[in-house]
């Protein structure tokens, strides 16, 4: 859709917002602020009386109560939860006392008898699991998964018929850093789905950058040994700026153009919600009839992508290290459901598996949508939150290897190792073999595997012949038809496909050894402003490196990608441009791989609103409301805790900072408070004698600095004036009323930041 249209329809909505907001004012509820920790507010005083557990917060669902073995039981998700209003031992005996281990009187040695004690510690000496050796730190989600019915040529896979609803889980992660690491790191990010689909789990484990760092499997530990923390001192922590990670990647070339995706800022997304995913390596689809597609796999946030800034992101790691874990929640939990189309690009199943000189099996190479288009087949809505994050996010367990029938692996080697490898992480990180059977893996198509005991066996089979072919059990199970077009009995479909090499080799394809052409291609593709930013990312990351040898071979990789890039570098770093060692090869531009130009809804998106106790305190009531009727989650930041007017305040401007905004609002000018001492609050700065509350003028000028749209009006103004930022600058909004503002705003939020704000030197 035309961008243009895109933002007026933001304006649209929000000034019909305004209109429902004055029509209903005298019975208008408070706007709901996610976040609230409980179902319920709390009381102030411990509770005493005896009540079942509360139920989960309205956002939260957990997965389908089916038995180990796919059975519907009925039971509520929350069935599976503590019962009873008592406490009791894990064998389910009420328990008085929690509160004082068992001892041979007041100061007397605790008892070997004490058995809730010994329970209670032995569990919570056992409570952690390994975290994953890459993926580690993450958030989840429930979603469904809409089929539009247009996959039909290509796969026969049931999930994608039209209408048809499946339930799904995802789980987004960064890739290096430990379990309690950053989320706004620069990293590449996972976006792993699991669909209970009729005819078994299908696990789509894919990332927000369409290629890898290598192309053969083999090498894994070899890249996430080098970028994970130093073995030595165990530093960095989650991040690529430091020495083994530019040693490999400059010395494994083939690791290029991932590389130049996380230099750009796909490495920095605003939002788990705006990012894109690819399933990276091609698979082959087969349809009904049997016949046979090359096929990628793409997720398109409806909201667009969207980054952050560099700045932005090193501040947010400080101030809100969980910042893309609580936006995804709070957006859910605000009713502003994350969406994704599901597309797929589709090649003929050529016997090279070559599309358009493009090796379809080498995952560090992208086919250019231009070239080929991708094809809406779905759309994924997260619409609730884990209810528990031990037992959904941490516990789920994602494979290459689950496919449903219509979906086939090729012989990518990165796809391969992986089909390897998933079975064997979740054995050590779950504890055995039984890991399906945990809640959120469960499957919800019937389940009749001869696979049997193990650790933390759920299910309680029945018979005497788990084998083939029993006379005993009945000759049950049965092989499955081969039907293709009966969904209720047909299997999975290993494609026949030809295998075109039969000696073994350790060896490539002479065509993976091209490993800058499209890494140039994407710096070609990019916008001005998007070339600053990569610049400025490997200059801060090869900055950051010790050894000047590893800044020397990557500098030279640089100039086998482009001159201008290389030049740049080089200049931030103090050293020589070297000249490339191969010869340029300019591939036509994708514009598809730019994030820049167009523009979005602006659902779920944080509005600040600084506000001043003497000004206008109805306007602004007007104005959080509108927001908050147009979908967007309205903050009020005021220079105390508790409220202004009758207003509640969710920031102060001790606790606010402007990364934590989309927009800022500006209704006033307030005076420094009381906090807004240098000696108490750094943000306060220096000067004592300033008009305006310091912290509300650094958030201005942050956000100027961030390029994000500013409005203000009345005493508003004011603050521009003390922040130094021009009322005519692009993406600063002044006016008469805040609702004149605030719809112009909106208008200007679709294209997620004021690019103008930026000037591109290159
Ligand atoms: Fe993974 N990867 N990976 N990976 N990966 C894991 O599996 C591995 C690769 C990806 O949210 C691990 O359950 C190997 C490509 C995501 O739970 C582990 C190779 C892509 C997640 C593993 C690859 C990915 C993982 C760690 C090369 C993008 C998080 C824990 C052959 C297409 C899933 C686990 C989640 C997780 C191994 C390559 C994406 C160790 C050996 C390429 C999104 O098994």
């Amino acid at each position: 859709m035309d961008p243009k249209h895109v933002a007026k329809a933001a304006k649209d909505a929000i000034e019909k917002a305004a209109a429902a907001v004055a029509e209903k004012a005298a019975d208008l509820v408070e706007p709901a602020i996610p976040g609230a920790p409980g179902p319920s507010a709390p009381s102030l005083a411990e509770p005493t009386a005896p009540q079942d557990p509360l139920p989960p917060k309205p956002d939260q669902s957990a997965p389908e109560v089916v038995t180990a073995t796919a059975a519907p039981t009925g039971a509520e998700p929350t069935d599976r939860a503590q019962q009873g209003p008592f406490l009791t031992t894990s064998t389910g005996v009420r328990l008085r006392d929690t509160d004082h281990s068992l001892k041979a009187g007041p100061r007397g040695p605790t008892l070997l008898q004490d058995h809730h004690l010994r329970e209670k510690m032995m569990h919570f000496d056992h409570e952690r699991i390994p975290e994953r050796v890459v993926h580690a730190r993450g958030a989840g989600a429930h979603g469904v998964f809409e089929g539009y019915g247009t996959a039909e040529q290509v796969t026969l896979a049931g999930l994608f018929a039209k209408g048809k609803q499946t339930p799904t889980f995802v789980r987004f992660s960064t890739v290096l850093g430990s379990r309690g690491s950053a989320d706004s790191v620069r990293d590449t990010r996972g976006f792993a789905t699991k669909f209970y689909t009729d005819e078994g789990n299908w696990d789509l484990v894919g990332n927000n950058i369409p290629v890898f760092f290598i192309q053969d499997g083999i090498k894994f530990p070899d890249v996430i040994h080098a970028g994970k923390p130093h073995p030595d001192r165990e530093i960095p922590q989650a991040q690529s700026a430091h020495d083994t990670f530019w040693d490999f990647v400059s010395l494994h070339t083939e690791a290029q153009h991932h590389t130049l995706w996380n230099m750009s800022d796909r490495g920095i997304p605003r939002s788990y919600r705006m990012m894109e995913g690819f399933g990276v390596h091609t698979f082959r689809c087969v349809n009904a009839e049997g016949t046979t597609a090359l096929v990628k796999f793409h997720w398109k946030p409806l909201l667009g992508v969207h980054s952050l800034v560099w700045e932005e992101a090193q501040l947010i790691a400080g101030l809100d290290p969980d910042f893309h874990r609580r936006d995804l929640y709070d957006a859910i939990e605000a009713g502003a459901f994350p969406q994704w189309e599901l597309g797929i690009q589709v090649f003929p199943d050529e016997p090279d598996e070559m599309f358009a000189g493009i090796d379809l099996l080498d995952p560090t190479k992208l086919v250019p949508e231009e070239l080929a288009p991708v094809q809406p087949i779905g759309r994924l809505t997260l619409n609730a939150n884990p209810t528990n994050f031990h037992a959904e996010v941490e516990q789920v367990a994602f494979h290459t290897g689950h496919l449903v029938p219509g979906i086939d692996a090729t012989n990518d080697p990165l796809l391969q190792a992986r089909n390897f490898s998933y079975l064997d992480t979740q054995l050590s990180r779950l504890g055995g073999p039984n890991f399906n059977q945990i809640p959120v893996n469960r499957p919800h198509a019937p389940v009749n595997d001869m696979l049997r005991d193990g650790f933390h066996q759920h299910a309680v089979h029945t018979g005497v012949a788990p084998y083939r072919p029993n006379s005993l059990d009945g000759g049950c199970p049965f092989a499955a038809g081969a039907d293709l077009s009966d969904e209720q009995t047909r299997a999975f479909v290993d494609v026949a496909a030809k295998v075109s090499e039969a000696t073994k080799v350790r060896a490539n394809p002479a065509s993976y050894d091209d490993h800058y052409s499209q890494a140039r291609q994407f710096w070609l593709s990019m916008t001005p402003v998007e070339r600053e930013h990569i610049v400025r990312a490997y200059t801060f990351e090869l900055g950051k490196v010790y050894e000047q040898v590893i800044k020397e071979r990557q500098l030279q990789c640089l100039a086998n990608i482009d001159p201008v890039l290389c030049q740049e570098v080089a200049t931030g770093l103090g050293l020589a441009v070297p000249e490339p060692t191969i010869a340029l090869e300019d591939l036509d531009p994708s514009p598809a791989l730019s994030q820049v130009g167009g523009a979005y809804p602006p659902d779920g998106r944080l509005v600040g609103i600084v506000v001043d106790p003497d000004g206008d305190l109805t306007g602004v009531d007007a104005l959080r409301r509108t927001i908050d009727a147009a979908g967007m989650v309205p903050l009020l930041i005021g220079p105390h805790g508790g409220t202004v007017g009758a207003m509640p305040v969710q920031r102060t401007f001790a606790t606010a900072r402007s990364v934590e905004y989309d927009v800022l609002l500006v209704a006033g000018a307030p005076v420094p408070a009381p906090d807004a001492q240098p000696g108490r609050d750094e943000k306060a700065g220096a000067a004592a004698s300033r008009t305006v509350d310091p912290r509300v003028v650094l958030m201005v000028e942050e956000c100027f600095r961030h390029a994000k749209v500013i409005g203000a009006w009345g005493a508003g103004t004011e603050v521009l004036a003390a922040a130094g930022v021009p009322v005519d600058a692009p993406g600063v909004v002044t006016g008469e009323t805040g609702s004149a503002v605030l719809a112009e705003v909106a208008e200007q939020m679709a294209f997620h930041r004021v690019w103008e704000r930026f000037p591109a030197s290159l």
